[in-house]
């Protein structure tokens, strides 16, 4: 099996201060928050950005600055989002693929998101595969439904994206793909060989979503994007918190961890570059 990538989702758009008040917000907390969950074995951070309100924002200036403070102190890889939040148009989602990160999120079709929807039209998927592509960066293919795969896979079809393919299946968003055992194996099978996958269980799904995937052979997402509490009832202390879970369940099963630099082997990221 391949050693296990961590990613830590330590932000999102929606979640609050309310829901969570570990929430990291401002560039310095997500930056100490990132550096946390890579000690506690992440190998990437999937990055949103506030606004000192707590709003979310995809501001390049925003992410550049994170992004910055995040490199100071480690080099983890830096996955931006492109999916933002929920009705902010395609324009303003690319803002951070322009600062050339190493990874950006890539959502492959539209879907139903609680009582909103989160639009990814196919001429957006193709903007955002187009902008991936001009500024060398890998995307990740979010999967919220099983049609969103064959939607990834027409984007290789035209040419915009190369192998070796990178799938995050999202189970359990109201709306979309339920988080069960029988939905993670059919999406498994779903992808080509050859192709790596990871699972981001929400809410109460995270862990056992998780320890399915420790088992299978798929890779993990946990945080406060998807998830904010440790268990039922107990919010959890920091994202770290759950990175280090997985990492002690992994041990536990005798599968190890990667870290960034055999995750950039295994995803095709070819090496870590700074920002400017
Ligand atoms: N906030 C969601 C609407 C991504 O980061 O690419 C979309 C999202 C996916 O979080
Ligand atoms: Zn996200």
């Amino acid at each position: 099996m391949q050693k296990l990538i961590i990613t830590a989702a330590m932000v999102g758009a929606e979640t609050t201060r309310t829901t969570q008040p570990n929430l990291p917000v401002t560039p310095d907390e997500i930056a100490q928050a990132a550096f946390a969950c890579y000690q506690a074995g992440a190998s990437i951070i999937h990055l949103h950005v506030r606004n000192d309100d707590g709003t979310p924002t995809q501001s390049r200036e925003r992410y550049r600055q994170t992004i910055a403070k995040i490199q100071e102190r480690c080099d983890v890889i830096v996955q931006v989002s492109t999916g933002g939040a929920v009705g902010m148009p395609v324009e303003e989602r690319l803002q951070p693929v322009e600062l050339k990160p190493e990874m950006a999120t890539l959502t492959c079709g539209t879907v139903n998101f609680g009582k909103d929807v989160f639009m990814n039209s196919p001429g957006d998927l193709i903007a955002f595969a187009e902008a991936l592509k001009q500024n060398g960066v890998r995307p990740e293919f979010e999967i919220f439904d099983a049609g969103m795969i064959e939607n990834a896979l027409h984007l290789h079809a035209l040419g915009l994206v190369e192998p070796p393919f990178h799938f995050d299946f999202v189970l359990g968003v109201p709306g979309a793909l339920p988080a069960t055992p029988k939905n993670l194996l059919f999406l498994q099978e779903s992808i080509p060989s050859g192709a790596s996958w990871c699972v981001a269980g929400i809410g109460r799904h995270q862990l056992p979503m998780a320890v399915l995937a420790v088992t299978l052979g798929g890779h993990v997402r946990v945080g406060f994007e998807d998830n904010v509490y440790y268990r039922k009832g107990e919010l959890a202390t920091s994202n770290a918190q759950l990175v280090a879970r997985i990492v002690r369940i992994a041990s536990e099963l005798d599968r190890a961890v990667a870290t960034p630099a055999e995750a950039r082997a295994m995803l095709g990221i070819p090496r870590h570059l700074q920002q400017p």
